[in-house]
């Protein structure tokens, strides 16, 4: 009887071996360009799968732009390119980004030029104290100032649009109302964003922003200089009560896509992304300047104080700032960038795109 039972119970499991083998899925067609030099692949007749990384949550403004993106390529494309998204680094983080993208971990990914000075020499001009006054302004200054150099930096990838945050204040937990009250104090930045900090002679510990909640709730630091919408996103207002509104630099961003799954998109989709640059290069940036106001306006529903300077305050804020861009241009000319001009043509810019609606 014994062994006729286990006799039974060797069959049934000899069944199920084979009933899963059986089962056992194909192996599913590669999407996207996951692996370097390799062709972005179609999941079925017809279907671009392409893999999006993004670096901050999901609810922030490089994902919100994200989002819209993917959703105007896939409608303009008749469905034609289907794009998964990643927010949160949860493919790429936040300085492995470029690197990932040239390597084929993602077939595109959002990227902060200002994390990486010494990489994007160029571009982190538009990230000095310049006088961009908000993010549609800088979105297009900097978009501009891009295609007219072309710069070495971006040469292994594809760059799909690009955009600037609105300029940076200070959110604290401490109020900041004078250049004195600055002094000695541990806040937050990121990049060339650091100087600034220093420059006003705080304690200025630098981290990208996916590291910054962590660091508020611990008290590593008291506070944090960036563009006011994180306010909200992060809802960093019910740790930081003040903001003082600085509104000094802002840090510009790139959207790159591996150069080898550009090159394998059909025509039609080129042009699709393509005419989809300089649009979502202005959306982008009228959308993070609502943003802000919003972000502001429901900071002080919860109790936070939004401390405004005057222009005379403004002047003497601004003053140390001066030799970050002799700085800048020192370094601009070690790399053999024409740094005089590239400021000029930023200034041209700011200007036009200030007085255009
Ligand atoms: N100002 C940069 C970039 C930045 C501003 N808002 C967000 C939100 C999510 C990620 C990055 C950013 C910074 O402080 O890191």
């Amino acid at each position: 009887m014994k062994t006729r039972w286990m006799l039974v119970i060797a069959m049934v499991a000899a069944m199920g071996l084979m009933v899963g083998c059986a089962k056992k899925e194909p192996a599913k067609p590669q999407v996207g360009n996951t692996q370097a030099n390799q062709p972005v692949k179609t999941a079925k007749e017809g279907v671009i799968k392409l893999k999006y990384a993004n670096f901050p949550p999901a609810p922030t403004f490089p994902c919100v732009q994200m989002e819209r993106w993917k959703e105007e390529v896939q409608k303009r494309t008749g469905g034609k390119v289907q794009i998964d998204t990643f927010p949160g680094g949860t493919l790429l983080d936040a300085k492995g980004m470029i690197d990932g993208v040239i390597a084929g971990q993602a077939d595109i990914g959002c990227l902060c030029m200002a994390y990486q000075p010494g990489r994007f020499v160029f571009e982190n001009a538009t990230a000095l104290p310049l006088g961009i006054p908000n993010s549609k302004v800088g979105s297009l200054v900097l978009w501009d100032v891009y295609n007219k150099y072309k710069p070495e930096s971006f040469a292994k990838v594809k760059v799909l649009t690009m955009f600037a945050t609105a300029p940076s204040n200070i959110m604290s937990k401490k109020p900041i109302r004078t250049l004195a009250e600055v002094k000695g104090q541990m806040l937050r930045a990121s990049g060339g964003a650091v100087e600034v900090l220093k420059a006003w002679g705080a304690e200025a510990s630098g981290m990208p922003m996916s590291e910054t909640p962590d660091a508020l709730q611990k008290g590593v630091v008291q506070g944090l200089y960036t563009s006011a919408e994180v306010m909200m996103d992060f809802k960093f207002a019910e740790l930081c009560k003040y903001v003082t509104l600085t509104e000094t630099v802002i840090y510009p961003f790139a959207v790159v896509m591996n150069q080898k799954a550009w090159d394998t998109l059909p025509a039609d989709v080129q042009k699709v992304m393509d005419d989809l640059a300089g649009e979502q290069c202005e959306w982008t940036g009228t959308y993070m300047d609502n943003h802000v106001k919003e972000s502001l306006e429901w900071s002080k529903g919860k109790g936070v104080e939004i401390i405004a300077l005057t222009p005379e305050q403004l002047a003497e804020w601004n003053k140390p700032l001066e030799s970050l861009k002799t700085k800048w241009i020192e370094d601009a000319k070690k790399a053999n960038l024409p740094a005089e001009q590239i400021l000029a043509d930023i200034k041209t810019l700011i200007e036009k795109y200030s007085k255009a609606k």
